[in-house]
């Protein structure tokens, strides 16, 4: 009998913490699966990346991957990697984190990465709320759902992240569901490839709190909504991609810009040299765009 196959995924989890603290039905395990084999096939090494979460059950995913990952603290996962990935330009390194880390107490640090086309993929799985605290509003829950602290409905306007990320200057913006596995590992694996700052939002369910509250069944027919009311559509406007409450999901790849917009420190490294001519010291290491300030490398 030959021997069953090794799951390619396997080598990339710490399966010696498993079973996860996700609740059963929780999209969340899903979208990691499609991390790690979007990894896998990529075929990057595991100490060439590193993964940083901050606080929420998405947070937790970091500790589930056997790479380097650092679990910050709510909110902080992005300015975190920025120094990760600035003192180290060599690693790439990937942000996972819930909607409310990176919408609500991070948002500030989601518009500036972006701006600054920071050299970083930021994995958002966005299930439309708090799950870890127990299911309050987040900046993208639709009206008007029922969250801990909206009995009678939500009412705020939400965040369309695709068009946040998009406006605030990122090079790449793609939305799916945890239904679309097959599509959302190969934009996971073009986004490993692509530079500058890179948004992928992934709509998940939460059964245990957004679900149950608003009486909307199980896991499973979650998926059976996102299956019958995703509309797929590549660089549509990204104003199309507002979320309403049970309405039509505009999935797909919405901006590409395929690195024709410089990274910051393309950026800085071009106006460092433009200013300092020969005293720039531009160091052509194994990653052709390293770069040292001015007078660090002068011996
Ligand atoms: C500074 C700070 N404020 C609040 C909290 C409490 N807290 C922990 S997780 C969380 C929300 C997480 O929600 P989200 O990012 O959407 O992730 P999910 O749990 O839904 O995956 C909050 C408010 C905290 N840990 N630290
Ligand atoms: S509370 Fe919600 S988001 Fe958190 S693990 Fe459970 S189902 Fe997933």
């Amino acid at each position: 009998m030959s021997p069953t196959p090794e799951n390619p995924v396997r080598k990339l989890l710490r399966t010696e913490r498993m079973p996860s603290i996700w609740c059963p039905g929780c999209g969340i395990g899903t979208t990691v699966n499609c991390f790690a084999r979007a990894l896998a096939e990529n075929g990057k090494r595991q100490d060439e990346l590193a993964v940083v979460s901050g606080i929420g059950c998405t947070g937790r995913v970091a500790g589930y991957l056997d790479l380097d990952s650092f679990h910050t603290t709510h909110g902080r996962a992005l300015p975190f990697a920025t120094g990760l990935k600035l003192a180290n330009p060599k690693l790439d390194v990937v942000v996972y984190s819930g909607d409310g880390d990176l919408t609500a107490i991070g948002g500030n640090h989601l518009i500036h990465a972006a701006r600054r086309n920071l050299d970083l993929l930021c994995i958002c799985v966005n299930n439309l709320t708090y799950g870890m605290t127990g299911g309050q509003l987040t900046p993208t829950t639709p009206q008007p759902a029922i969250a801990s602290t909206t009995p009678y409905g939500a009412f705020e306007p939400t965040f369309n992240l695709p068009r946040l990320a998009a406006s605030s200057g990122a090079s790449y913006v793609a939305r799916w569901t945890t239904f679309h596995v097959r599509q959302l590992t190969k934009t996971i694996r073009e986004a490993l490839d692509r530079k500058g700052f890179r948004f992928i939002e992934i709509l998940s369910p939460c059964p245990t709190l957004f679900l149950r509250r608003n009486r909307l069944g199980e896991a499973i027919d979650e998926m059976r909504f996102y299956r019958e009311n995703s509309v797929i559509k590549n660089f549509a406007e990204t104003r199309e991609a507002e979320l309403g409450y049970r309405d039509s999901i505009l999935v797909g790849k919405f901006v590409d810009l395929d690195r024709s917009r410089p990274t910051w420190r393309e950026a800085y490294a071009a106006r460092h040299a433009e200013v300092l001519g020969d005293r720039f010291i531009r160091w052509t290491g194994p990653a052709e765009d390293e770069v040292r300030g001015p007078g660090e490398g002068e011996a």
